[in-house]
């Protein structure tokens, strides 16, 4: 029975057209009935949206006391948060494909209105661009392959379009190519999405829908995440199993290289530092093994060591999910969830940027939080909005306690560990003002 149950052609899950999307919006809060001014004295800057994978759920947090502001129900483990540009909304869209969109002004923030663009999801993003912040949103699915345009106010959904087509290399047809990360232009009205299969990057030129105008850039397969360089024009993105960083510039609208980066790339959104040697570098760990890449990113400045990975420097091990660093900060911090070893995966390594070949020191976080029994995995740093402290999360089972803990940056001492039985699984963590002004 097991044999034949295995030789069984998987159904292919439904579709999800406009009928099912308008379905499934609603606005909770019209736009007219909003506040018109923060009703609460939180600094909405430094609110962190803290991913509650397990629990289906957002917790706000007050970065300057450290209290839970809200817990909200959202779409099923919320895989990112992302402000608006104004930083009055928070989109948060779950692996279900369920968009969330928080306001901050209301005093506790509320979901104001929702909308399921697919059957599975994990980027979402809103404009920024001049003249049309706030204005327009952007969900993409994995299932059906398919990125959604929405109402930047109420998540009205306005145009629906399929990424299915061919790849980038053999140019064969691929039925589901998923869209990856999703990242707003600051040089164009357009978002710049990732899709993976095919291997394309497209550019969607936000400022006519009804004549909607799609750039397809090739790039590589796989492609994944992603972040701006430190001057936001240039976009740097893996293509994963690939082992390559595509880079978009998002002014001349093109894919101007593509790095080999071993291996398998993953770096969240990047960390951008000065190399005292190569300049201005935007940095990639891996899952595959113990690289931390160093890309050059100033071809004006440092033009033999633009698009090249000029440096890398072996982290506890592989299985590294993400990198982070502030601009006020000679601190890079790695990350190694997934490194098969408790050791490394409990705890976080931190470089001094003035001094790269000396090595890293560890940080015992997950010891430091003290959450008892359980994998306790630390994941993300992220800094705060004066990038003075760095948050990481300790992540455990459903059923075990987790935290959060809060790094002085300057001294590397613990400064606070948050703990609440509502702090179910805590992962992606995304500060307000970082994330609407693409600081890492
Ligand atoms: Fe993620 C970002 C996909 C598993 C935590 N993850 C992303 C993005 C994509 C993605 C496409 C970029 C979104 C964007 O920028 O628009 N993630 C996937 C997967 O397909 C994968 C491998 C498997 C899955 O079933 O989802 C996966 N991711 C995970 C996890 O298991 C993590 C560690 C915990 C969790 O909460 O699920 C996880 N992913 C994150 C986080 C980010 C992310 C925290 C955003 C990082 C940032 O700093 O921007």
């Amino acid at each position: 029975i097991m044999a034949r149950f295995l030789q069984h052609e998987p159904p292919t899950p439904p579709e999800w057209g406009m009928e099912q999307v308008m379905d499934s919006w609603k606005v909770f809060v019209p736009v007219d009935k909003r506040p018109t001014k923060q009703q609460s004295k939180f600094d909405i800057d430094n609110i962190f949206a803290v991913t509650l994978r397990d629990s289906g759920e957002v917790a706000l947090i007050d970065g300057d006391t450290k209290e839970i502001i809200t817990i909200i129900k959202t779409g099923y483990a919320v895989h990112i948060s992302r402000s608006s540009y104004s930083g009055r909304y928070v989109f948060t869209i779950g692996r279900d494909a369920k968009v969330d969109m928080i306001d901050l002004y209301m005093n506790p923030p509320q979901v104001v209105a929702e909308v399921k663009i697919g059957l599975e999801g994990r980027s979402v993003e809103t404009s920024k661009y001049k003249g049309y912040e706030d204005k327009i949103a952007i969900a993409g699915a994995y299932w059906p392959p398919q990125y959604v345009l929405m109402d930047g106010d109420t998540l009205k959904p306005i145009r629906i379009e399929s990424t299915r087509g061919m790849t980038v290399d053999t140019q064969e047809y691929h039925p589901e190519p998923r869209v990856a990360a999703i990242a707003a232009s600051h040089e164009h009205p357009e978002f710049i999405v990732n899709v993976k299969e095919t291997g394309k990057i497209l550019l969607v030129d936000y400022s006519d829908l009804d004549a909607l105008t799609v750039t397809s850039l090739n790039a590589a397969r796989f492609l994944h995440d992603g972040g701006w360089d430190s001057t936001h024009r240039y976009f740097m993105t893996a293509a994963n199993q690939s082992d390559k960083i595509a880079v978009v510039d998002s002014k001349d609208r093109k894919v101007i290289a593509l790095v080999d980066a071993e291996k398998i790339p993953h770096p969240g959104r990047g960390a951008n530092i000065i190399d005292p040697e190569f300049g201005p570098v935007w940095v990639t760990s891996g899952l595959g093994n113990e690289n931390i890449n160093f890309i050059g990113t100033d071809p004006k400045g440092h033009k033999d060591n633009a698009w090249k990975v000029v440096r890398i420097l072996p982290a506890q091990g592989g299985g590294s999910l993400f990198v982070k660093t502030h601009p006020k900060s000679s601190n890079l911090w790695v990350d190694n969830t997934l490194h098969p070893d408790a050791k490394v995966y409990q705890s976080i390594a931190v470089y001094d940027i003035n001094n790269l070949d000396k090595g890293f020191e560890i940080l015992p976080i997950a010891e430091w939080a003290d959450v008892g029994e359980g994998p306790a995995r630390v994941v993300q740093p992220e800094y705060n909005a004066a990038g003075d402290e760095v948050w990481f999360s300790v992540w455990n089972g459903k059923d075990q306690v987790s935290a959060i803990v809060v790094v002085d940056d300057k001294t590397r001492k613990l400064k606070k560990v948050i703990k609440d039985e509502r702090l179910i699984t805590p992962t992606g963590k995304f500060n307000v003002y970082n994330t609407r002004k693409d600081i890492y």
